[in-house]
């Protein structure tokens, strides 16, 4: 009788089982006692706490202020989570985004939490318009980047965290605060997405810890995954569909490439955007070491993307073009067209990879 739906809420799972109970025991032991016991006082003082997330946002700043705000409010806080830029449309995953205003209300806040980024100017317009208030608050520092200095009276910075939400997860258990199914999802949002799934290095053992305590909560993993990596449009099947047809390769198989036309946008139906994510996984091909978008411009120009891996080094390569980046992921610009461009740079990668030579 059980289907695939029923599982988690069968047995002893939730919030009240002994393996809830034993995981968030460990994890309460992940953070400074002193530094969270700081922190928190700051935050149980407060009235009316706002909440900043980092401009651009992602799931992990927009999904750690929100999951803070519900733990927040459950002790009778005003929290109002503000950020300079709108929640993208494809967060709804994330409860009480439509609580998340881009302009600060009237109000006299005596705290500000500041997640996700350890520079004020990461907050973008919402710092430049708020430049007196932000200069002279009380802040509370919550981040995960190794650039972070701190911007807080009390900042708890660790970059052993995989997302803000992480760290952000261990404070609350650490304080013995209660994580709802609504802070959970928002947490496991933020923990998802900057790990990409688990996938990324930055995954610990810690961090699948704090996952399976989350879903322990009743966070659902699909729910966040297939919204962020998996769901497109039609017109994007049909633009990869025609682009993937042009694939070709040079180097006996290490090098790929693809040729993506404005006519192959126009005639699927596809938006400027959609190819986003094709260099990737064109380097996820069997024996690539060098992968190559190129993208007829309107402009007479076209726009080169490079994937690599192995000894290959992306950024030496769009910098021949004059172009930047890093070893694994650059990108340039060339002058002429588009058939013109990818001849010109495959030669070039098959130099690079045959001498080793840039
Ligand atoms: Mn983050």
């Amino acid at each position: 009788m059980a289907t695939k739906g029923h599982m988690g809420k069968m047995g002893k799972t939730g919030a009240d089982s002994d393996a809830q109970r034993a995981l968030a025991a460990i994890l309460a032991t992940g953070i400074d006692d002193e530094r969270a016991d700081a922190a928190w006082r700051l935050m149980m003082d407060a009235h009316r706490l706002l909440l900043l997330a980092h401009h651009n946002p992602d799931p992990d700043a927009l999904g750690s202020a929100l999951g803070l705000a519900d733990a927040l409010q459950s002790y009778g806080k005003r929290c109002v989570v503000a950020c300079a830029d709108p929640v993208p449309a494809n967060f709804a995953f994330l409860p009480g985004r439509e609580h998340v205003v881009t302009e600060l209300p009237d109000e006299n806040f005596d705290l500000v939490v500041a997640l996700d980024a350890g520079d004020l100017s990461r907050y973008g317009t919402l710092y430049e318009r708020h430049k007196a208030f932000l200069d002279g608050a009380r802040i509370v520092n919550i981040d995960h980047h190794a650039t972070s200095t701190g911007c807080g009276i009390v900042n708890i910075i660790d970059t052993a965290s995989a997302a803000t939400a992480e760290l952000l997860t261990l404070l609350l258990l650490n304080r013995g605060a209660n994580i709802s199914l609504d802070a959970a999802k928002c947490l496991l949002a933020g923990i998802i997405t900057d790990t990409r799934s688990f996938e990324f290095d930055a995954t610990t053992e810690r961090t699948l810890m704090v996952g399976a305590y989350l879903v322990g909560c009743g966070a659902v993993p699909e729910a966040i995954v297939k919204p962020m990596y998996r769901l497109k449009p039609l017109a994007k099947v049909a633009l990869w569909g025609r682009v993937l047809q042009s694939v070709r390769s040079a180097a006996d198989g290490r090098i790929i490439w693809a040729i993506i036309r404005q006519s192959d946008f126009e005639e699927s139906g596809a938006s400027p955007d959609m190819d986003d994510g094709m260099p990737s996984y064109l380097l996820d091909t069997e024996g690539v070491q060098i992968a190559v978008l190129f993208r007829e411009g309107t402009d007479g120009k076209t726009r080169v993307s490079l994937r690599t891996s192995g000894p290959a080094d992306a950024s030496k390569i769009s910098a021949h073009y004059s172009g930047g980046g890093h070893m694994r992921a650059a990108g340039c610009t060339v002058n002429g067209d588009v058939d013109h461009a990818a001849r010109n740079v495959i030669d070039y990668a098959v130099q690079v990879l045959t001498t080793g030579e840039y």
